[in-house]
């Protein structure tokens, strides 16, 4: 047989990672036959995550979805017999007509849609489908399953989700990963950090789980979950009472030191040793060394703010480097998120100004449970998902799953795979890769905007979530100039954003023609000049977070809720070989990460009379799943953690681990608290 000639091009990953690696793909004819790092990206440097070198075999998987199909069973049934194959044209007939029979018995408001960022790229994430459902006056989904609580309360502090540039950080001489798993969900920065390694550096990870990040790590310190204000608190205390604080900085460039001072005195050692675990002698020295040792680099991560008290624990840690004046310093600071430098025109983009000042109703993401379950006036009738698999990554979702069960509510899934959540589905409609389509990505840790050209075409009958709510919108009548434009003409709109000085000088066409480019050429003016605070300068003390009936001043609040009753912290999040839920039903890399696990330390488990390769039930009010354990000492007492969003199959059964996990918000922005759920253990 003829050898099909190879062809390399490049693509970007569209996955939901700090890192926005460029990829180099190789191609044979119609088929990717490996995927690669971009050796000539600055930051990809050649080098991507085992996930994603297995692409091809997601891609071209057997199961992928590539025709509409429509429910034939009943509600719950799951498996591709529960479907028949139907056309596109039936299924907009379907889709329209239940769409305006939900709007016409109950008004627009009962239609809500349901997504994520399965794929970053903006026309796919934040585009078309954005401008669809303001057009509708859908209710509106506020997006607070990731990062938001310590995002808001990152800005408290420092004014905009800006940090340093990721690529100085090669230049630290100590570097604090403070709840992030970086082995596993931020490879460059480590790559980054092992340079600075070489060059002298210390790295410290602060987790509750000694994991790959700890092992690649100088130093582990163990905190007890939620606990990290109070540890940063004491770091302070430290600080100030050592004289290892920066007085010119602390003068020229923030608000409120006193009131921080007044607080951080709460916090002697031996108080924060009783919160959080952490030795009095090992929180002076780490303060010593934050305040001797410089550049000094805290990548924050979205770990610690999974927490009933996750914005005020990154509100707080963002306090540190300008105690220090780190800020000041080259491969000093710290970074939480990015975003501010790449942020496109949003305006432009999702046309909020379409909702045409009807206030609809805003959901959080987070509540879907009690949202499908509790809401009138209207009730929620029609619920369309796409890049998201609620079933299994949205919490509590045992109330989630009673909600989809609801035979008067009529839900459409969009995705690349027959998810769990299809086996809520009315209606399963096939999505193309990013591989397939013209998008724009930016990265929330690195400074690059990239182009991403289609290297492949659509499979089967797939379709892009912009073509998906192009020709829904074109289909109900929408204005033509608003849904009838294309791809380009999109990504045009959006790179166009005054607002963002940082994007000067990035436009269709350099992309085009370089693939990437890098944001804030003339440098990241935010530590030259005014901070985006209200004060313009970095507030230790925040006006705005006590007109919002917050606390102003950094300070520590335990966290799990009333249940208090039940022994144990549940820590349950993503693991090394999946992304959340992508990459679960990928059977190479369900075999790395073998099964799901749960990690007690052994004192714990020898007073529950239990060992390691027990099955158990781990339980509470909301629901319980069977799981095997590991007692070991890689968690401090009453403390478990689990890792990996495993779809339903992982588990043997209907269940997955978000039947653990409270629909509660956290104290900023209504972010998830998937990380301070209480259980029970008992022997399976
Ligand atoms: N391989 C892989 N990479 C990923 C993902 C994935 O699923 N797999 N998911 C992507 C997404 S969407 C996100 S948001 C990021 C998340 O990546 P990270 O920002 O790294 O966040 P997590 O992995 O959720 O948690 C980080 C660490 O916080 C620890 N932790 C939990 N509670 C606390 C606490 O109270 N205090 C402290 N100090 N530590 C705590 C956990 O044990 C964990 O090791 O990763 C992205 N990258
Ligand atoms: N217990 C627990 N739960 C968690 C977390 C945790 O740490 N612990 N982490 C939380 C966090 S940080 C996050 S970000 C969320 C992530 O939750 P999700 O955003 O739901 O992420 P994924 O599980 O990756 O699911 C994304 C889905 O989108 C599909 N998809 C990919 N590309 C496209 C596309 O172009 N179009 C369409 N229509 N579909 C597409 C994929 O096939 C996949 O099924 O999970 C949250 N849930
Ligand atoms: S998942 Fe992250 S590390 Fe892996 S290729 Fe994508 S961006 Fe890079
Ligand atoms: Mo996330």
């Amino acid at each position: 047989m003829p050898q099909t000639a190879q062809r390399t091009v490049r693509s970007v990953c569209p996955l939901d990672c700090p890192d926005t690696c460029s990829l180099k793909v190789t191609l044979e004819g119609d088929r990717i036959v490996a995927v690669d790092g971009d050796p000539d990206h600055p930051v990809t440097q050649g080098a991507i995550c085992n996930k994603v070198r297995n692409m091809p075999g997601r891609v071209h998987h057997p199961e992928r979805l590539t025709y509409p199909m429509r429910r034939i069973a009943p509600k719950g049934t799951s498996g591709i017999e529960a479907f028949e194959r139907i056309t596109w044209e039936e299924a907009y007939e379907d889709i329209v007509r239940r769409m305006n029979a939900a709007i016409e018995e109950c008004g627009p408001e009962a239609v809500m849609p349901y997504s994520f960022y399965g794929n970053m790229g903006y026309l796919n994430a934040e585009g078309m489908d954005r401008r669809f459902f303001h057009r509708l006056g859908a209710t509106q989904l506020d997006r607070t399953i990731c990062s938001v609580a310590g995002g808001v309360g990152y800005k408290y502090t420092m004014g905009a989700g800006a940090g340093i540039d990721p690529e100085d950080t090669v230049h630290s001489k100590l570097i604090l990963v403070w709840g992030c798993n970086l082995v596993s969900t931020n490879m460059h920065q480590v790559m980054y950090a092992t340079e600075a390694r070489k060059r002298g550096a210390k790295i410290i990870h602060i987790d509750v789980h000694r994991n790959r990040t700890s092992t690649w790590a100088d130093e582990f310190i163990a905190v007890r979950p939620g606990t990290d204000a109070a540890l940063a608190l004491g770091m302070m205390h430290v600080l100030i009472r050592d004289g290892l604080t920066d007085e010119r900085f602390l003068e020229d460039r923030t608000v409120g030191y006193e009131e921080l001072a007044a607080q951080a005195a709460l916090y002697p050692p031996e108080r924060v040793e009783e919160i959080t675990g952490v030795p009095a002698d090992v929180v002076v020295r780490l303060a010593r060394e934050y305040g001797t040792v410089s550049p000094a680099y805290i990548r924050i991560g979205n770990g610690l703010q999974h927490h009933d008290n996750g914005g005020m624990a990154v509100r707080t840690i963002a306090c540190l480097p300008a105690l220090t004046g780190q800020w000041n310093v080259k491969g000093g600071g710290a970074i939480k998120s990015n975003g501010h430098y790449t942020g496109m025109n949003e305006n432009r983009l999702m046309r909020p100004d379409l909702l045409a000042n009807r206030s609809t109703r805003v959901v959080n993401m987070n509540q879907l449970g009690d949202a499908l379950l509790q809401l009138q006036d209207p009730p929620v009738k029609f619920l369309f998902v796409y890049s998201c698999n609620p079933a299994i990554v949205t919490p509590d979702s045992n109330r989630v799953r009673e909600g989809l069960m609801r035979e008067d509510l009529f839900t459409v899934v969009h995705d690349l795979f027959l998810t769990d959540t299809c086996r809520y589905a009315d209606l399963v409609l096939p999505a193309t890769s990013h591989f397939e389509n013209l998008d724009l990505f930016t990265s929330y840790w690195h400074l690059y905007v990239q182009l991403h050209e289609p290297i492949l075409e659509p499979m089967g009958e797939c379709k892009s979530n912009f073509t998906l709510f192009k020709e829904l919108g074109l289909r109900m009548g929408f204005e033509p100039d608003v849904f009838g434009i294309t791809e380009e003409q999109m990504i045009r709109e959006a790179l166009d954003n005054p607002d963002n000085p940082y994007l000067e000088g990035i436009t269709f066409e350099k992309l085009r023609e370089r693939g990437w480019m890098k944001a804030g050429l003339k440098g990241l003016s935010l530590f030259e000049h005014r901070i985006p605070t209200p004060s313009g300068k970095i507030e230790l003390f925040s006006e705005r977070m006590r007109l919002a009936g917050l606390p102003p001043v950094p300070e520590y609040s335990p966290v799990g809720g009333d249940e208090e009753e039940l022994p144990f912290l549940l820590v349950a999040g993503p693991n090394h070989s999946f992304l959340n839920s992508t990459f679960a039903n990928q059977e190479k890399l369900k075999k790395l990460e073998k099964q799901p696990t749960l990690h007690m330390h052994r004192d714990d488990a020898a007073a529950l009379g239990l060992s390691s390769g027990d099955r158990v039930r781990v339980r509470n009010g909301r629901g319980e799943v069977v799981i095997t354990l590991d007692a070991a000492e890689n968690v401090l007492p009453g403390v478990l953690v689990t890792q990996g969003l495993w779809w339903e199959d992982g588990y043997g059964g209907e269940q997955s681990i978000n039947a653990l996990t409270p629909q509660r918000l956290a104290d900023m922005g209504g972010g998830a608290t998937f990380f301070s759920a209480r259980v029970e253990v008992l022997p399976a």
